[in-house]
């Protein structure tokens, strides 16, 4: 088996335990291109990450591969159908990170309406002189209405979040959605309706061929000019070009940021921005959920390798 980086929950035991030989590239660092195709080109099994493309050169590479484990519920980096075509089987950590990554998406919602930006900046330098009744003014979340797109488990663990925070919640999907609507008394929208109807949009769908730039100028244009706009998912479901724009012009309330269209490259116009809150791609970033995560990875790897099922493969 091979592991990609250095994970925390040394999934490298578990694997080790269950009686397979396990090599690392005990590295904080992505591992380089070349190197990967080389150690990877015999092993059995890949534990993986999101830096790590597994295109159709990497698969064709793999001569004995029966499984690519990504440590991420997203899978954008992997071409699943050719995988599936050839027979290798891929799977990802939905379900453990779902509670990390709502809580995230809530941090920045709350980061935009109350300005924590530009609270923490006027402290840091020095600026903070004493209270005063019309400082940093943001605005209340209760009875705000909060817009889901992709209403699945990470969209709905927020919006239960924040209705429990007062707001009212509609969403978008392409199916109807039992726990929305039952739960959370929400109502599925049109997306154009959503952009349109939201005080604050937050954004949980999966990266695909149809859903990159979904979220176009057309749609940015739809925002209310008092929105707040969170994107915890993939930076390329945005343009991000049009929406940085639209904050320069103040078109917008602002921005909360987890992800980036060209992470982890930062379009430099957004650190000159007040109106965002930006953040370096946390979703999951907690103890427990990254060794929950980097297990489910390595339970994955040990049940295909002795026959068994995988516990969450993804099929295209
Ligand atoms: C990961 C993520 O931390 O799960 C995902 O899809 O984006 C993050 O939780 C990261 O992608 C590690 O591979």
């Amino acid at each position: 088996v091979f592991i990609t980086r250095k994970l925390p929950g040394e999934p490298e035991k578990f694997i080790k335990q269950n009686g397979f030989d396990v090599e690392i590239y005990n590295n904080d660092e992505p591992i380089p291109r070349e190197l990967f195709l080389k150690k990877t080109k015999n092993v059995d099994a890949v534990l993986s990450l999101m830096s790590e493309k597994i295109d159709k050169e990497a698969i064709d590479n793999f001569s004995n591969c029966k499984i690519v484990a990504n440590c991420a519920v997203g899978y954008n980096n992997i071409d699943v159908s050719y995988a599936n075509d050839k027979k290798l089987i891929v799977t990802n950590t939905p379900n453990v990170l779902t509670d990390a990554t709502a809580d995230i998406a809530c941090g920045l919602i709350l980061a935009c309406a109350r300005r924590f930006h530009e609270g923490e900046k006027l402290i840091r330098n020095k600026k903070f002189f004493g209270w005063k009744p019309n400082m940093l003014l943001g605005f209340d979340l209760k009875n705000k209405t909060l817009g889901i797109i992709g209403a699945g488990r990470i969209g709905f663990a927020t919006a239960k979040r924040m209705k429990a925070f007062g707001m009212k919640i509609i969403y978008y999907d392409r199916n109807k959605r039992e726990n929305f609507d039952k739960e959370l008394n929400a109502k599925k929208v049109s997306l154009n309706k959503l952009m349109k109807n939201s005080d604050v949009v937050s954004i949980h769908l999966p990266l695909a061929e149809q859903t990159k730039y979904l979220i176009n100028k057309t749609k940015l244009d739809l925002l209310k000019p008092t929105a707040i706009f969170v994107n915890t998912a993939r930076g390329e479901i945005v343009e991000e070009k049009y929406l940085i724009e639209l904050l320069q012009k103040k078109k917008i309330f602002s921005a909360g940021f987890d992800v980036y269209e060209n992470e982890p490259k930062i379009n430099p116009k957004l650190l000159k921005l007040e109106n965002v809150f930006l953040l370096p791609h946390l979703g999951s970033a907690t103890e427990e959920t990254r060794k929950a995560m980097s297990l489910l990875a390595a339970k994955n790897i040990v049940n295909v390798l002795s026959g068994k099922k995988p516990l969450t493969q993804v099929l295209k």
